[in-house]
């Protein structure tokens, strides 16, 4: 499976109960290794920009002011697989329905404050990459 790069975000609920570390334990422990992160604390501008694909949806304005609301982790994680592998990691958006032992299962409580965000394709881990990280911030890591 070939090398790819995935936009994580730690989310202001997680970041809250002071759970960073136990999820970037998963992280690594599945073999995904971060090249590039910061904290952050979003403006509504860039929260929405981030979302734009949601603009549209009934929960757009809950999801903007939960985002906004204290600072994030913004990361990229590089592996074998990475984005199917860190959806996998994070269980389903809503964390009645996520399996068991994912992030979401253990640290989320809802579907609007869900711990954790993943790129769910190539395609937007790209763009989201490039939305948060200038190239020259991404760092190459020895394998
Ligand atoms: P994310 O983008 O944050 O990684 O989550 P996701 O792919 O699992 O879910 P997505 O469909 O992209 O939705 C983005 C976020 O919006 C909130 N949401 N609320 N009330 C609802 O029906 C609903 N649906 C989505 C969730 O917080 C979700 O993470
Ligand atoms: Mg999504």
């Amino acid at each position: 499976m070939a090398v790819e790069r995935t936009l994580s975000i730690i989310k202001p609920d997680a970041v809250a109960k002071n759970v960073i570390g136990q999820i970037e334990s998963r992280f690594e422990n599945a073999g995904l290794r971060l090249v590039a992160m910061k904290m952050v604390q979003l403006s509504r501008e860039q929260a929405e920009g981030f979302y734009a694909e949601h603009k549209e949806r009934p929960f757009f304005a809950d999801l903007v002011a939960f985002m906004t609301s204290g600072p994030v982790v913004v990361q990229v994680l590089e592996g074998e697989g990475a984005v199917l592998k860190n959806r996998e990691l994070m269980g389903a958006t809503n964390p009645k329905e996520a399996a068991a032992g994912t992030i979401r299962a253990d640290f989320a409580q809802s579907i609007d404050e869900n711990a954790v965000h993943g790129s769910d394709s190539a395609e937007s881990a790209a763009r989201e990459i490039n939305y948060f990280f200038k190239d020259e911030e991404l760092c190459e890591r020895i394998r």
